[in-house]
């Protein structure tokens, strides 16, 4: 091993554990068994021992160019010796005004404003507060009812877990937002199991939609917010013809419709965004994630122009929208996003996904058949593997397959049993062999 590799990798090894409480991880199993990783490139990620662990994750579903891109790492260093950072509020900088239009010219029809945020969680809470405001500031302030889905995860603020559906992030935390209402989600395993893509089954399950106003009476409801392809749950992709019933179902009661895209924008389902992919015209679009290929913090929300247009009313010098983060479009954020879009664009990594997909699918379906796997799900360069539970430990399976996993070489994510893959968009052909055979060895060698 080169010197200058042990060096790096000794000085990445902490002395003591304790003081970091690490986020949605069971701190004291961790603390027993670190998994460190010091270092990233390309499609891999290395250990403080100086392993190779390929990435079947693109980290948390963020690193879409893959990883240590010397364009993205060259924008990000030179952006912060230029300017380092300009206030958010009442002063801006160049490439904020950049990056929006960039984005806007990527995004489906009238998506053509961007509000800019560090996080999914705090892209969540924006859009549910400018759907809230748009319908206040239009005379229709009775419309304060959102309507999330079941096993939807839209972050961890106060409105995402409030709209969300998955209840060990809900439980704990009080009576969350008034007025919030779920859809039911699409998944039911006898009608879909092992279904490449979009599932035949489920799209008049939008019809609930109708339900729910029924119920509460449109002039109640604000907005609706689904992520196209559901990831955090175990990747449950939208049955065929399902976001088209839900657009219509809110255009004719006037209730805004929210894309969740914070894992599925920027390549991951093949597209830009998905709402290209499914040719469906959100109101609002949240992103995160890819657009910095998860190198800088960074979020937003693409706001359809007649949204943005019902606020640009009242005296000029007014503020419209009393919202914003102090780290809104920060430069840094903002350089990382120009370089990604443009690795993107040249790599043309979009279209790799869409050409990807077939031959994705096709290896993740090789596990079929194998012990405890029930089903599998794949769309774009996603799949989820859905394990059977131990009857008195749910999770403990998936637990172990990642554990293994990182030890033979591959990072995986999982929630509960399922286990999810979502690669950088740059993966080889034989990288997802590789993903593969390695995940069937694992699953072969579980309890
Ligand atoms: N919306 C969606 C659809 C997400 O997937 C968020 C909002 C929140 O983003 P932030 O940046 O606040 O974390 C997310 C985040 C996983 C996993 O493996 C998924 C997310 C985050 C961490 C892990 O399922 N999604």
């Amino acid at each position: 091993m080169p010197q200058a590799r042990t060096e790096a990798v000794a000085s990445a090894v902490p002395n003591d554990l304790e003081s970091f409480w690490i986020p949605f991880t069971p701190n004291r199993a961790f603390k027993k068994a670190p998994r460190l990783i010091a270092r990233a490139k390309g499609m891999h990620y290395y250990t403080v021992e100086g392993r190779a662990v390929l990435d079947g994750t693109a980290g948390l579903w963020c690193c879409n160019a893959g990883h240590g891109r010397d364009e993205i790492v060259a924008a990000i260093s030179r952006q912060a010796a230029e300017l380092d950072y300009a206030p958010a509020f009442q002063f801006s900088h160049p490439k904020a005004f950049e990056l929006a239009s960039r984005l806007a010219a990527l995004a489906p029809g009238e998506l053509d404003h961007a509000f800019f945020c560090n996080s999914g969680s705090e892209a969540v809470d924006t859009a549910l507060k400018i759907a809230l405001a748009y319908h206040n500031v239009r005379g229709q302030a009775s419309r304060v009812r959102l309507i999330g889905r079941e096993r939807g995860y839209h972050g961890v603020g106060f409105g995402g877990i409030s709209v969300g559906g998955i209840a060990p992030n809900r439980k704990y935390f009080g009576a969350l937002l008034a007025g919030v209402d779920h859809l039911p989600h699409t998944y039911n395993r006898e009608k879909q199991a092992f279904t490449k893509g979009e599932p035949e089954w489920g799209g008049h399950l939008a019809d609930e939609l109708d339900r729910l106003v029924a119920l509460h009476d449109a002039s109640t409801i604000a907005a609706v917010i689904v992520e196209p392809m559901a990831g955090s749950t175990g990747v449950l992709p939208p049955p065929k013809g399902y976001l088209e019933r839900l657009r219509a179902i809110c255009n004719k009661h006037g209730i805004l419709l929210i894309f969740d895209e914070v894992i599925t924008a920027f390549g991951r389902l093949g597209h830009a965004f998905a709402a290209e992919r499914y040719g469906v015209e959100p109101d609002m679009i949240t992103f995160a994630k890819g657009v910095t290929s998860g190198t800088v913090p960074m979020a937003g929300v693409m706001v359809k122009k007649g949204v943005y247009d019902a606020f640009m009313s009242g005296p000029e010098h007014v503020i419209e929208l009393f919202h914003g983060y102090t780290y809104s479009a920060h430069p840094l954020a903002c350089a990382a996003a120009l370089a990604a879009l443009d690795v993107y664009r040249e790599e043309e990594l979009f279209e790799r996904a869409k050409k990807l997909e077939p031959l994705w699918a096709e290896a993740a379906m090789g596990l079929k058949g194998l012990p405890h796997v029930l089903d599998i799900r794949t769309i774009g360069l996603v799949a989820g593997i859905d394990l059977a539970s131990r009857p008195d430990a749910v999770g403990g399976r998936a637990y172990e397959a990642m554990q293994k996993g990182f030890e033979q070489g591959i990072m995986m994510r999982i929630t509960a049993d399922t286990i999810a893959l979502s690669p950088p968009l740059i993966i080889r052909e034989s990288e997802i062999s590789e993903i593969f055979d390695k995940l069937a060895q694992v699953i072969r060698g579980l309890g």
